[in-house]
């Protein structure tokens, strides 16, 4: 077992059309951990250093507005190898590449708005859970279910 954390962030349009509860819940019935969630709107400063990768692609901009455009749920989720599992949940960027039963493939029908974001290395991971939370913001805890959820 290979305890990670990985960041995870409910986006503008997943808030907006009522998927936070639906999302949630799949993330707990997988038995990924959810150590750390608050609602944030995400401001420009921000934005910038998070998506500092796509700086300079031509949807940068409106990727930045649509970011910041309104409250969004931000939480960490701990479990094994959660980096891609959380990945996998998720499914391709373009919604229309992702399979049924991701969370993109079942809600999403465009590539600018894609309901949900999931860091994509642990490397990533560290730097997004550190711009969204501070140490205090995350908790340690064992749930009920873990003994039922790892074998040897
Ligand atoms: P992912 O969110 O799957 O990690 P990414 O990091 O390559 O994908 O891109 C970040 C976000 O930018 C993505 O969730 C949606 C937007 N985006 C990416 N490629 C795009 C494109 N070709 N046109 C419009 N928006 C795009
Ligand atoms: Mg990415």
């Amino acid at each position: 077992m290979t305890k990670e954390r990985t960041f995870s962030l409910i986006k503008p349009d997943g808030v907006q059309r009522g998927f936070i509860g639906d999302i949630v819940s799949r993330f707990e019935r997988k038995g990924l951990k959810i150590v750390a969630m608050k609602m944030v709107v995400v401001s420009e400063d921000l934005a910038k250093s998070y998506y500092s990768e796509h700086i300079g692609k031509p949807f940068f901009e409106p990727l930045t507005r649509y970011i910041t455009s309104g409250p969004s749920v931000a939480m960490v989720l701990e479990g094994d190898q959660a980096v891609k599992v959380a990945r996998k949940m998720m499914g391709a960027t373009n919604p229309i590449d992702a399979d049924q039963g991701t969370i993109r493939g079942d809600f999403g029908l465009h590539v600018g708005k894609n309901i949900i974001h999931g860091s994509d290395s642990l490397t990533s991971a560290e730097r997004e859970i550190s711009q969204f939370f501070t140490e205090e913001e995350i908790t340690n805890y064992k749930k009920v279910d873990e003994d039922w959820l790892y074998g040897e």
